[in-house]
């Protein structure tokens, strides 16, 4: 096995660490639309596609054996509770889009989870150092609500765009809004400028 690769996300080495209007919690909420989908890996698989050079399609088995990244970082809702000092384990954005290599033309990335669920960020977000696809959360496989087998995260941007579930990966050259950027949540969405609504 090659070695998980360790990173600090540079936020958490502010000397306040708090974005503005948010406060701090310990425990961890559960927060979604709908319903926490049943998720059977024998069928699961994660796609990526659109502005690409090589889409794919990934089973369970093919994504666990992608190289690993270690992430420390703090996650911020928009409905202003943070939580601080979290370990995600998962594979890394920069691994997807370079398995995938992006045209040119990309400019937006969709995530598009189980129930229909999507989310857009800017590629230039997503590519951030500390952005990965994430399968556990402080040494624990991820708890089914909050997005096992699989939840991106994005700790500049509010916890909104962390999209539990998700099944795969659209890169773009178009600003399509997804679940809650259509009602109402801000296009962006980052902490520390407070884009929280539109
Ligand atoms: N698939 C999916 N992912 C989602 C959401 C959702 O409704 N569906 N809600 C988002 C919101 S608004 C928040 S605050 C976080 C909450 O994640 P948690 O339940 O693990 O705390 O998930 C985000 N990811
Ligand atoms: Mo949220």
């Amino acid at each position: 096995m090659s070695e998980i690769r360790k990173i600090i996300s540079k936020d958490t080495l502010r000397s306040n660490r708090l974005p503005p209007g948010q406060y701090e919690i310990k425990d961890w909420p559960v927060l979604h639309y709908g319903k926490v989908p049943r998720v059977d890996l024998e069928k699961w698989d994660f796609r990526i596609f659109g502005l690409v050079k090589k889409e794919m399609t990934l089973n369970y088995q093919e994504f666990l054996i992608l190289p690993q990244v270690e992430v420390y970082a703090d996650f911020h809702c928009v409905e202003q509770w943070s939580r601080l000092g979290n370990l995600w384990q998962g594979v890394s954005s920069t691994t997807i889009s370079s398995l995938a290599e992006p045209l040119p033309e990309a400019r937006y990335v969709i995530i598009h989870c189980e129930n229909d669920f999507t989310t857009i960020l800017p590629l230039e977000d997503f590519l951030k150092e500390d952005v990965l696809f994430a399968y556990k959360h402080d040494q624990q496989t991820l708890k089914p609500e909050h997005g096992c087998p699989l939840r991106l995260v994005v700790p500049q941007l509010y916890f909104w765009k962390s999209a539990k579930w998700v099944r795969s990966v659209e890169f773009t050259d178009k600003d399509r809004p997804g679940f809650w950027e259509q009602r109402g949540y801000h296009d962006h969405g980052d902490i520390w400028l407070e884009e929280r609504f539109r």
